[in-house]
């Protein structure tokens, strides 16, 4: 893959860094393109330990002058911004969910269009599909009729990355995130956070009741491959980028009984019990398995992980992991 030169005079804010991907996106940045160039940033203050990895700058995404005070003063040229309510918290507040996940967005696209940052991440999400959507395959162009809040304002968010780009030249990038596992960090309020929870249960108890039915196949993506389509999207000549909405993108997909007919190859005493709540709709209205040939073909995506490479990873890590507490 060809990558642009990352000259020493980019500097990358993470915006929602504490999260479930910022966690992981900051140390591969900081280990990419140096830990003073990457700042991380989040409504919550900073650890010890998070303070010790480079530079933290406590912020709200909601709060503008902030946002391009901390620009300014370590003279930003790339935002990721991760501040976000995920599906299943936004179904619970949606008047506040709308209001974080657009007019942060907003925020930083306005700065962009007043040329104080040069380049935008912005995460879509599979729960930009709906009901009305072809449910296998689901193709990059279909039906977009998302049935929650959280997806209303991911399907908005597309149209006004695309809209500042086409009227105004700001260069944003995007992806459609599948459900995201990883053992680094825990996830934060989703439908598919069931697929993490999963394996610390299963090394924790042997038992875990799922709150999705069986059968309930998901797009889920392991994060290594996530982190990954993150740095590469933004990374690539902005030439290769054709769609400004967002690029579909594609892991693995799977049901709650093969995750766990896959961690039992590990561990054979495991046991899965289910007892669906209201995620159970929200899963209902997405993809089963996502088309993502136009992210392969514009700038060479290609996952690493299948379900089986995943939880052989995810059981060592967090075996290991369990070993030190
Ligand atoms: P997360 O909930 O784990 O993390 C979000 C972070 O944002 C948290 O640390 C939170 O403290 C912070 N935050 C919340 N409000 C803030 C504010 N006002 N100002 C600054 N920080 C604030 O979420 P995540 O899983 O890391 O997701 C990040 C992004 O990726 C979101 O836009 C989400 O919609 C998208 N996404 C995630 C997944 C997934 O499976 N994790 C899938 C699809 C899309
Ligand atoms: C969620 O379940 O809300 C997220 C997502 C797929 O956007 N993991």
């Amino acid at each position: 893959m060809t990558m642009d030169i990352f000259t020493p005079m980019e500097k990358i804010l993470v915006v929602g860094s504490s999260g479930q991907i910022g966690t992981e996106l900051v140390a591969e940045l900081r280990k990419q393109f140096g830990q003073t160039n990457v700042v991380a940033s989040d409504l919550k203050p900073a650890d010890a330990d998070q303070l010790a990895l480079g530079p933290y700058e406590q912020l709200d995404a909601l709060d503008k002058d902030r946002l391009f005070a901390v620009v300014k003063q370590h003279g930003i040229t790339q935002i990721y911004l991760l501040a976000a309510l995920l599906s299943a918290t936004a179904e619970k507040n949606p008047m506040f969910a709308w209001k974080l996940n657009m007019e942060s967005l907003f925020h930083v696209l306005e700065l962009a269009r007043e040329k104080h940052i040069k380049k935008i991440y912005w995460p879509s999400s599979i729960a930009v599909f709906g009901t009305t959507t072809p449910q296998e395959n689901t193709p990059q162009f279909t039906v977009i009729e998302p049935a929650t809040v959280y997806g209303i304002s991911k399907q908005a968010g597309e149209r006004w990355c695309e809209w500042y780009f086409h009227k105004h030249g700001v260069d944003t990038r995007s992806l459609r995130y599948p459900g995201l596992i990883g053992w680094k960090s825990a996830p934060g309020g989703g439908t598919t956070d069931y697929a993490v929870h999963i394996y610390h249960e299963a090394l924790k108890s042997r038992k875990y009741t799922s709150f999705l039915k069986q059968g309930t196949t998901l797009p889920m993506m392991y994060m290594p491959d996530a982190i990954r389509a993150t740095i590469q999207i933004m990374e690539s000549p902005a030439e290769k980028i054709k769609i400004r909405g967002a690029y579909n993108l594609a892991g693995m997909s799977f049901a709650p009984e093969e995750i766990a007919a896959s961690i039992q190859k590990h561990i054979p005493d495991f046991q899965i019990s289910y007892a669906p709540d209201f995620r159970q709709a929200i899963a209902d209205s997405w993809p089963k398995s996502i088309d993502d040939t136009e992210a392969r073909n514009h700038w060479g995506w290609k996952p690493e992980f299948d379900l089986e490479k995943m939880t052989t990873d995810m059981l060592v890590n967090l075996k290991n992991l369990y070993a030190k507490v």
